[in-house]
C-alpha cells in the first residue's frame, strides 16, 4: 500500500491512497479519521492493520480522485497538493551507519581528542541516535527545505526513513532528507543538536510504502541530485544494502526504556555525502529518489 497525504484547498490535510494511476482520498472526518496519524493511533487502539483501516475507506469508494502523476510530480491539482505523507510528532536520526558517513566525517574532524570518533560509532555495538524534530521542523516532498542563516556548508543526507508506531512496530518506509549543518557538525561535536534540527531540516514523503510491498527495505537504490539553475551539480547514489545496521537494531535502541508516539520517523543514515564544494545555496532544488518509494523534489532557502 501507497499511503500519502494531501493538502487540499482548504489548508485541511487528508489522508489518501495512490492507486494505479490514482490519488483517493480516505479520510473520514466525521469518524474523527482525517490524516494518516489519525488512522494509525485508530489501528494501534483497535489492534487492527494500518492497511486494513485504509482500505476498509478505499472499498467503501472512498473520497474524491485525483491523477496521481502531476501530484507526484509537485504540481497543485484542483487545489490540493501532496504534503508528507504523515504529520509525524517525533523525528529521529540515526548516524554513521554506513562507512562513507564516517571517513567523510573523520576526514573533517580537526581536534585531536574527537578524531576517529565517527569510525568507532560506525564499529560500535551502540548506534549513534539523535533527535530530528517534530512536524514543526518537518517538510513535505516539495516543501522548502532550509540552511540556517549561521551556516555556511548545509548538506543533504538522501536516507530511507522508517514509520513507526509507539510499540516500535514497522509502519512502512519513507525517503527523507536529514538536512544538516555540517560547518556547525564539524566546529565541536557538541553543537549537533544545532546542526540538525532547525525549521525545514526534514523533508519526508512522497508516500509511505508498506513492508509488504517495499520488502525489507534493505536493498533499494537511494540517488541524490542537487540542482543549480536546473542542472546537476552533484549526483551521488548508494544502495541501502550497504548499511552497517540492521533496522531492528536500530529499533531496539530506539525504544529502550524511551517512549515514542505513533508515527515516528527513523532515519537510518546517509550514505551519500556531497562534499564542501556542493554546498547548498539558496534557490537550489534536492532531488532524492528511492526504488519502490519514489521521488522527493525540495527547493532550498537559506533562512534570514
Ligand atoms: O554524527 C552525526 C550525524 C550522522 C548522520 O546524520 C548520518 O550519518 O546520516
Ligand atoms: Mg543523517
Amino acid at each position: 500500500m501507497r499511503i500519502a497525504q494531501l493538502r487540499l484547498a482548504g489548508g485541511e490535510v487528508h489522508a489518501a491512497l495512490v492507486v494505479g494511476d490514482e490519488v483517493v482520498d480516505v479520510a473520514d472526518p466525521a469518524a474523527g479519521l482525517t490524516g494518516t496519524a489519525d488512522f494509525l493511533d485508530r489501528s494501534v487502539e483497535t489492534r487492527r492493520t494500518l492497511p486494513e483501516l485504509l482500505g476498509q475507506r478505499l472499498s467503501a469508494g472512498g473520497g474524491a480522485r485525483w491523477l496521481a502523476e502531476p501530484l507526484l510530480a509537485g504540481e497543485e491539482v484542483r487545489g490540493a497538493r501532496l504534503t508528507a505523507p504523515i504529520t509525524p510528532r517525533d523525528a529521529w536520526g540515526c548516524g554513521v551507519t554506513y562507512k562513507r558517513s564516517a571517513e567523510f566525517r573523520d576526514e573533517e574532524t580537526t581536534g585531536t581528542a574527537t578524531r576517529g570518533m565517527y569510525d568507532y560509532v560506525y564499529s560500535a555495538e551502540r548506534p549513534e541516535i539523535f533527535w530530528k524534530g517534530t512536524a514543526a521542523h518537518c517538510v513535505g516532498p516539495f516543501e522548502p527545505i532550509s540552511i540556517r542563516r549561521d551556516s555556511e556548508f548545509t548538506a543533504p543526507e538522501p536516507e530511507l526513513a522508517l514509520v513507526l508506531d509507539r510499540n516500535g512496530g514497522l509502519v512502512g518506509f519513507t525517503a527523507a532528507d536529514d538536512v544538516s549543518a555540517w560547518d556547525i557538525e564539524r566546529e565541536n561535536p557538541l553543537y549537533l543538536p544545532q546542526s540538525k534540527i532547525f525549521v525545514g531540516c526534514l523533508a519526508i514523503g512522497p508516500v509511505i510504502v508498506t513492508p509488504d510491498e517495499a520488502g525489507s527495505g534493505m536493498d533499494l537504490e537511494l540517488r541524490c541530485r542537487i540542482l543549480r539553475s536546473g542542472q546537476a551539480i552533484f549526483d551521488g547514489s548508494v544502495n541501502t544494502s550497504r548499511i552497517g545496521r540492521s533496522f531492528d537494531q536500530l529499533i531496539e535502541y530506539l525504544t529502550r526504556d524511551n517512549a515514542i508516539g505513533n508515527g515516528t520517523i527513523v532515519c537510518t543514515g546517509t550514505g551519500v555525502i556531497a562534499e564542501r564544494e556542493h554546498a547548498l545555496r539558496d534557490g537550489d532544488v534536492v532531488e532524492i529518489t528511492i526504488d519502490k518509494i519514489g521521488r522527493i523534489a525540495n527547493p532550498v532557502r537559506k533562512l534570514a
